[in-house]
C-alpha cells in the first residue's frame, strides 16, 4: 500500500506533468468495507462501515479560464474538458461524471472551473466504494480551495448529490460518509435518518482475528437497473405500511400486511423484511463490539446477513454465494456480500492464522466454477478523507 506521503507525491508529479503547473494541494479519500447494514441507508436505517487503507488523491488547482479539465492516471487517454456552464447531468460522463458532478454541485462558488488530476487504487467495480472516494477526494478539495463553510456531513450531501443527480445512481449517504466519517481502528456506526454517529472500536488485530476482502471481479454499476428497483421497492413497501421508511417498523411481524397473496406481495414482504433484520444485524454487532464479547460472536450475524441479501433482497449471484460458502468451509467464523450487489467483493471473518487456508480454499472453490482467481486482501480500519499536502 502507498504511503500518504508517496502518493501525495506521486499525484503532485502527475498534475505538473499533465498541466505544466503546480497543483494546489493533493487530497485522499477511503474506499469502504461495510461490516454490516446493507441498503439501509435509504430506508433511513443503521449501517457500519470501515474506511479501507485504499485511496483516490486528488490534486487539484483553480482555474480562472471558466474549464474544468480532469485527467486520471488510471484513464490515461481520457483528458476531459469542458467549461463550467457546459456541466449538465451525463455530460461529461464515464469517471470524469464524478469529480464533474461535484464541481457542478458547487459551481456558483466556483465558475473559474479547476484542473483536477485523480490517481488512486481503491479497486473499480468490486462494491468497495470507489466511486465515493473519487467524489469525496474532489468535495475536500473543492471545499477547501474555496474556503467554503462546509462541515463534514455537508460534504456528504455535495458527494451524494453528484452521484445521485449528475451521475444518475440512486444511491444513499453509507458510501460518502464511510469516506469522509470513519477513523481508523474504527467501524462507523451511523444513523442515517438522524445522521447520529458514533465511533465503535473495531481493532480486529488485538484479538488474533483479521478481516479478508474478496473482490469476485464480477463488475457492477448502481446506475444500472437492480439497484434503483430496489430502492423502489423498498418505498413501495414502506408507503403500504404507512411508514416514511422501513426503518420504522417495528418487527418482523408487523410486515405481514404486505402479504395480500400475489406475487407483488411476496416480494415486498422480503424486500421489507431484509430491511427490517439487516436494522436489528446492525444494532446486534455494535452491541457484541462495544462489550466485552469476543469479536468472533459477530461472524454468524455477518453470515445470516449474505442469507438475507440472497434470499429476501435477492441481490447476490452464484459466485459470491460460492465465495460465501467456500470461506466459511474452510474456517471463516463469518462471510457475507458487501455493497449495492450484482457482483463486487465479499468479507469474511477469519482467524489471524487462518488467512492462508481461507484464502487457499476461496480460490480453489473460483477455479472449480470456471472462474478467474479473486483478488483478496486483509483490511484494517483506516482514517478517513484527508488533505495529503
Ligand atoms: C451502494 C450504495 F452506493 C450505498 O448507498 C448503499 O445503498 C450500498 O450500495 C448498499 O448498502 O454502495
Amino acid at each position: 500500500m502507498i504511503s500518504d506521503e508517496d502518493a501525495a507525491v506521486r499525484a503532485r508529479q502527475a498534475f505538473q506533468d499533465r498541466f505544466g503547473a503546480a497543483a494546489e494541494g493533493v487530497w485522499a479519500a477511503p474506499g469502504r468495507a461495510n461490516v454490516i447494514g446493507e441498503h439501509t441507508d435509504y430506508n433511513g436505517g443503521f449501517v457500519l462501515p470501515i474506511a479501507l487503507p485504499h485511496t483516490t488523491r486528488a490534486a487539484v488547482a483553480r482555474r480562472t479560464d471558466g474549464t474544468v479539465v480532469l485527467a486520471s492516471l488510471q484513464h490515461p487517454d481520457q483528458v476531459v474538458e469542458v467549461a463550467v456552464a457546459d456541466l449538465a447531468p451525463g455530460r461529461p460522463d464515464g469517471w470524469a461524471g464524478y469529480p464533474a458532478g461535484v464541481v457542478h454541485e458547487l459551481r456558483d462558488r466556483a465558475p473559474g472551473g479547476f484542473s483536477i488530476l485523480v490517481d488512486g487504487d481503491v479497486p473499480s467495480g468490486a462494491g468497495l466504494s470507489s466511486s465515493a472516494a473519487l467524489s469525496c477526494s474532489v468535495a475536500l478539495a473543492l471545499r477547501d480551495l474555496l474556503g467554503l463553510d462546509l462541515a463534514p456531513g455537508d460534504l456528504v450531501d455535495v458527494a451524494r448529490r453528484a452521484e445521485n443527480d449528475f451521475v444518475g445512481a440512486p444511491t444513499g449517504i453509507l458510501d460518502q460518509s464511510a469516506s469522509l466519517l470513519c477513523t481508523s481502528g474504527h467501524a462507523l456506526f451511523l444513523d442515517t435518518r438522524d445522521r447520529s454517529s458514533r465511533q465503535v472500536p473495531f481493532d480486529l488485530s488485538a484479538t488474533g482475528l483479521a478481516l479478508l476482502v474478496i473482490d469476485s471481479g464480477t463488475t457492477h454499476d448502481h446506475a444500472e437497473g437492480g439497484y434503483g428497483d430496489r430502492r423502489r421497492e423498498c418505498e413501495q413497501a414502506a408507503a403500504r405500511l404507512g411508514v416514511e421508511f422501513l426503518r420504522e417498523v417495528e418487527d418482523e411481524a408487523s410486515l405481514g400486511v404486505l402479504d395480500d397473496g400475489t406475487p407483488e406481495g411476496d416480494v415486498l414482504l422480503r424486500r421489507a423484511r431484509h430491511i427490517v433484520t439487516e436494522d436489528a444485524r446492525v444494532l446486534e454487532v455494535v452491541a457484541a463490539l462495544s462489550g466485552d464479547a469476543d469479536p468472533r460472536a459477530i461472524g454468524p450475524v455477518l453470515t445470516a446477513g449474505h442469507a438475507s441479501l440472497r434470499d429476501d433482497f435477492e441481490i447476490s449471484i452464484p459466485l459470491l454465494d460460492a465465495c460465501v460458502e467456500s470461506a466459511l468451509e474452510a474456517g471463516a467464523h463469518g462471510a457475507r456480500m458487501v455493497g449495492g450487489g450484482f457482483g463486487g467483493s465479499v468479507i469474511a471473518l477469519v482467524d489471524a492464522d487462518a488467512v492462508d487456508p481461507v484464502t487457499g480454499g476461496v480460490a480453489a472453490r473460483f477455479e472449480r466454477e470456471g472462474s478467474a482467481p479473486p483478488r483478496t486482501f486483509v483490511t484494517v480500519p483506516s482514517a478517513g478523507a484527508r488533505r495529503l499536502s
